[in-house]
């Protein structure tokens, strides 16, 4: 496992002089991640590999739909990034079960950048894996406007977060390429109200498949791997 701390270099800084003072321009943000994104998207297509960007808030179950994924596709050889602003919790549950595993802490910025990306990407065997998660910091906002070089943005809402959050976090329930509801196991003992959720989701994204799945019983982890599975390259 390798841990790589406070990537924060995500501004690109132009100086210009005007007569004794030297002044710094930061350039767009966006289009210098945007620059890193495409050579990670080059690396991805060069090796046949899949990437996944996992959007969602702190605790709807992005670690546990990792390693439940890993179980079930022990067939093919995956990777993993771990993107948090401290700690190695993740990568170390991880890592009980394979070998790839990159931690990004952040050391405060609330989501992942394409050039923390690409050197995580130094860190594994990219060539020979037929998969790659990434964990993005647990976050609704931040980390949907940032391209990764990914295949999918997908966004994993939960139970426990209530039904709403469609409506109050519109962006990555629009970007995403399919829509994982967790911890459906809850919906009895909770208020949430399925119909409407999807209902605002759709309205949103009429494209993305919408799952309900339970890391804990394992429900409707078929669909999600069927899902998978037709995405892989190799
Ligand atoms: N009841 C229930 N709990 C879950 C489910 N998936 C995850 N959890 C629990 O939710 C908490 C947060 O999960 P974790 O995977 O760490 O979320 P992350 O912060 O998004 O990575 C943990 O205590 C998990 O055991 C689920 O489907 N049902
Ligand atoms: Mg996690």
């Amino acid at each position: 496992m390798y841990i790589i701390k406070n990537c924060l270099s995500i501004l690109s800084k132009i100086f210009i002089k005007r007569g004794n003072l030297e002044i710094e321009i930061i350039s767009d943000v966006l289009e210098y991640n945007k620059e890193h994104a495409e050579v990670n998207r080059q690396l991805f297509k060069d090796y046949n590999v899949l990437v996944i960007n996992i959007l969602s808030s702190p605790g709807s179950g992005k670690t546990s739909l990792i390693t439940q994924s890993i179980k079930r596709l022990s067939n093919f050889k995956i990777g993993v990034i771990e993107g948090d602003i401290s700690s190695t919790y993740d990568a170390e549950k991880i890592k009980q079960y394979i070998n790839d595993v990159v931690q990004i802490n952040t050391g405060g910025t609330c989501h992942l950048n394409a050039s923390m990306i690409e050197k995580a990407l130094k860190k594994i065997d990219v060539k020979n894996l037929d998969i790659i998660f990434i964990e993005n910091v647990g976050n609704l906002i931040c980390p949907i406007g940032f391209d990764l070089g990914e295949d999918f943005k997908i966004l994993l809402s939960s139970v426990s977060e209530g039904d709403d959050k469609p409506v109050k976090y519109p962006k990555g329930f629009i970007k995403s390429s399919a829509v994982l509801l967790n911890k459906i196991d809850l919906l009895q003992v909770s208020d949430f109200n399925y119909d409407f959720f999807e209902k605002k989701v759709r309205q949103l994204n009429p494209e993305s498949p919408i799952m309900k799945i339970s890391c804990k019983t394992g429900e409707g982890l078929d669909n999600w791997i069927d899902w998978i599975t037709e995405k892989i390259k190799k």
